[in-house]
């Protein structure tokens, strides 16, 4: 049973709530009860099931599975697309991502489900999350990995999310591995199959490299997106797709001097650790988007910028306030108990839902405000 009528208010209602009670475990509670249909196959694509009920217009391409929720973020916002430097909902207006990054899904794969990404949304605010699949690190895709285990926790995800009506970044996650073009065919064949196989799902975000670092350029990384980004449009002509940068995807300033051979809809990285990347990395954000550059936060955390250290309020404050005036999307690095600063979760937590206060970090508590819009 799928209550279409009232759903939309459920959510909103729930994030109302959830920022009122400081979300002590309402998540659950909430919105339980709509989730009893059984998981559907990956065959049982939400092309096959175009939902009536949705009343969406003006995005074409949203199909919300038979079992999916409505009222939810998806249902109510459809394909996103992008319009100049501005991220679009399938009405037109501005939209901002708010979501959670996994950690390496090879790692932390506890959280990769219906339960936490229900917490995080009825809880927290968040509209999104990420699925960080490292590729050159232990137990990555290019660096013995199981990857037929890898792409079901990323089947696992996607429809976790869809399910929920949440968006969902599938995040091809290099980072030992600097030059996206190392690997650029192992990269085309990846995102033939997964832009196959959530074609026309309007949810999914493809980001084709996390990190690009070690003196890779914005001319190299070019190369690779210009041979990326095709394939996923054969399967996926309309998705959102995310463009690393240089600089561990901090020089979001370099695109528009020479752009990408198809720049539509895609958006480009900057990456921020507010202890390390400050000021003058919030500069490279704002001439990026006075150059007409698009930029998405897709990795961020409020520490330094080995995961580690201490927090710096101050710089994380002045980031928030530029999010904010700019509407640029974000998503936190990370959902996991590891024992480092920006991890969202304590330590000692062994929930893999429900948080309470007391199960987050400093950090964890930090970015359920900034979410909440507090
Ligand atoms: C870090 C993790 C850490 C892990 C390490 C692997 O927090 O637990 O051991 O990767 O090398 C990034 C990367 C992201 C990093 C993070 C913190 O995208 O993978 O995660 N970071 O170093 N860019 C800047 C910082």
């Amino acid at each position: 049973m799928h209550p279409f009528s009232h759903s939309s208010m459920r959510y909103h209602a729930a994030v109302l709530l959830s920022a009122s009670l400081l979300a002590v475990g309402c998540g659950g509670t909430v919105s339980r009860a709509a989730d009893s249909s059984p998981e559907s196959g990956l065959t049982a694509s939400s092309a096959a099931n175009p939902s009536p009920e949705s009343g969406l217009t003006g995005s074409g391409s949203v199909s919300a599975n038979a079992s999916a929720e409505s009222g939810t973020p998806v249902a109510v916002h459809g394909a996103l697309s992008v319009r100049g430097t501005d991220l679009i909902d399938g009405s037109g207006n501005p939209f901002q991502l708010k979501g959670i990054s996994t950690h390496g899904l090879a790692w932390f794969p506890q959280y990769v489900s219906e339960d936490a990404f229900r917490t995080l949304r009825d809880g927290w605010g968040a509209n999104a999350v990420r699925l960080a699949m490292y590729t050159g690190e232990y137990g990555g895709y290019l660096s013995g990995g199981d990857r037929t285990a890898l792409e079901n926790l990323i089947d696992q995800g996607v429809q976790a999310a869809e399910h929920l009506g949440m968006y969902v970044i599938i995040d091809w996650h290099i980072l030992s591995d600097g030059n996206p073009n190392q690997h650029t065919g192992e990269a085309a064949d990846f995102f033939r199959r997964m832009s196959a196989r959530y074609a026309n799902r309007p949810n999914v975000l493809y980001e084709i490299c996390n990190e690009p670092n070690g003196g890779t350029t914005w001319a190299e990384i070019k190369q690779y997106a210009d041979q990326i980004i095709p394939v996923i449009r054969e399967n996926s002509p309309e998705a959102v797709i995310i463009c690393g940068t240089p600089t561990w995807s901090q020089d979001v300033d370099q695109p528009a001097g020479n752009p990408l051979n198809r720049p539509e809809n895609v958006l480009y990285a900057l990456h921020f650790y507010a202890a390390t990347h400050k000021d003058g990395i919030r500069d490279k954000l704002v001439r990026a988007r006075a150059a007409g550059t698009p930029v998405i936060v897709s990795e961020f955390s409020i520490c330094d910028a080995s995961g580690n250290g201490g927090i710096d309020y101050e710089s994380a404050e002045a980031w928030k306030r530029l999010l904010k005036e700019n509407n640029i999307s974000y998503f936190s690095w990370n959902l996991s108990n590891k024992a480092e600063t920006s991890a969202l979760l304590a330590p000692g937590c062994q929930k893999t839902a429900d948080w309470e206060d007391s199960d987050l970090t400093e950090t964890g508590k930090w970015v359920r405000s900034l979410m909440l819009g507090q």
